[in-house]
């Protein structure tokens, strides 16, 4: 081995680790050397006013531009293509760099960001000035009214269309998967990664599209690409992906064998050159900034120490399960692969179920869908026991 020159040894660092520049731009440490500055995507909620409107008067000016129709057409004629389990992750995360790379020619510094909507299971469509479906310019609107069109807000139907011309249409219905689901997926082992990616697939990214779009939503049709929040939530996925990567190097690497052409990209792009996200087509470096909500705390830290079992003594409200509406838009429609996800979900769903009419304490614990207190108690009881 090379002795460490003084000078050689200033550039070494901590692989993995995370610092900042002289302007405050974030940087990794990869192969003991600092990357250039990354772009860090932020979790939606933990973003400011000014800063949220930025992204969406940005989104707005870029949705006139014919590379951003041509990428969102791409999604939707490619759509019964890429949702397989070797094309769902690298093609997803393709695109949102090609978003993203759009979006920063309108205005170069800003990011996608990304919605944890598994942190307001318990309450998902709240229309208040500051939450995810605000009416505000800052916001992304409210559901749809009178033909399913989106109304108010910066992606109205008089302020805004889908490439093919017509209005953004939701339907909100029922509630996602809690953190608890989310937590639980993220601890399938590395050798289980079939199931991973199915399970983050089928099970947590399908049911979100069709809990906002519902019957006849642009996020439940093959017109999903167009509207605003698929970015925020494919964003989640993604991050959902990169969590599960930086386990190890083993998480990183997981992927099916073969060669893997991805539909309507370069021949030359495989999954392999999307694995690493600091390493991304181009050299761009990309970060996932975890939410500095406190539910994300309680989920991710908090319950880390817990096995299975002990999480799953946890009483929770149910979330909605993925049905025909999922099943016919993602193509689910052998029997054997109905049973497959039924499966999936289960192992995410309560074992101790609150009922409907539960009365929460707290906000808190009302978007979370079961109960701090619960949680706290699960954690004194473990440590007890030692
Ligand atoms: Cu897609």
């Amino acid at each position: 081995m090379a002795a460490m020159t003084p000078e050689t040894q200033s550039f070494s660092c901590k692989e993995g680790s995370v610092d900042e520049d002289h302007l405050g731009q974030r940087r990794v440490c990869r192969g003991g050397k600092l990357s250039g500055p990354c772009r860090v995507r932020r979790e939606w909620s933990g973003m400011l006013p000014g800063e949220r409107y930025r992204f969406v008067f940005t989104l707005k000016n870029a949705s006139t531009r014919a590379d951003y129709r041509n990428l969102v057409n791409k999604h939707t004629k490619e759509f019964d293509n890429i949702h397989n389990n070797r094309q769902f992750l690298p093609w997803h995360r393709w695109y949102l760099l090609q978003m993203e790379n759009i979006l920063r020619k309108v205005d170069p510094i800003v990011t996608l960001p990304y919605w944890d909507w598994s942190l307001w299971s318990g309450a998902p469509w709240l229309d208040q000035i500051l939450s995810f479906w605000s009416e505000a310019p800052w916001g992304f609107g409210s559901n749809g009214g009178r033909n399913g069109c989106v109304y108010g807000g910066p992606f109205g139907k008089h302020q805004w269309k889908l490439t093919n011309g017509n209005c953004l249409k939701r339907n909100f219905n029922g509630n996602p998967p809690d953190c608890i689901a989310i937590h639980k997926c993220l601890r399938i082992p590395y050798y289980r990664f079939t199931q991973f990616e199915s399970t983050l697939r089928d099970t947590l990214h399908n049911n979100m599209h069709c809990r906002i779009g519902g019957k006849g939503g642009t996020m439940c049709s093959k017109l999903s690409a167009n509207a605003p929040e698929f970015l925020l939530h494919h964003g989640f996925v993604d991050k959902l992906w990169s969590d599960w990567q930086k386990k190890g190097t083993n998480y990183k690497n997981a992927y099916f064998k073969g060669i893997i052409y991805l539909y309507g990209i370069s021949p030359r792009m495989r999954p392999w050159n999307l694995r690493d996200l600091s390493k991304q087509p181009g050299g761009t470096c990309v970060i996932y900034e975890d939410p500095h909500h406190k539910n994300y705390k309680l989920c991710h830290e908090s319950l880390s120490s817990l096995t299975i079992s002990e999480i799953d003594a946890i009483p929770r409200q149910r979330f909605t399960r993925v049905s025909n509406l999922e099943f016919d838009l993602f193509m689910l429609t052998k029997k054997k692969a109905k049973d497959r996800v039924n499966e999936e979900m289960k192992s995410l769903e309560p074992k101790k179920v609150l009922s409907k009419g539960t009365e929460f304490n707290s906000w808190q614990d009302k978007k979370l869908g079961f109960k701090v207190e619960d949680v706290k108690e699960a954690i004194e009881k473990k440590r007890k026991k030692r």
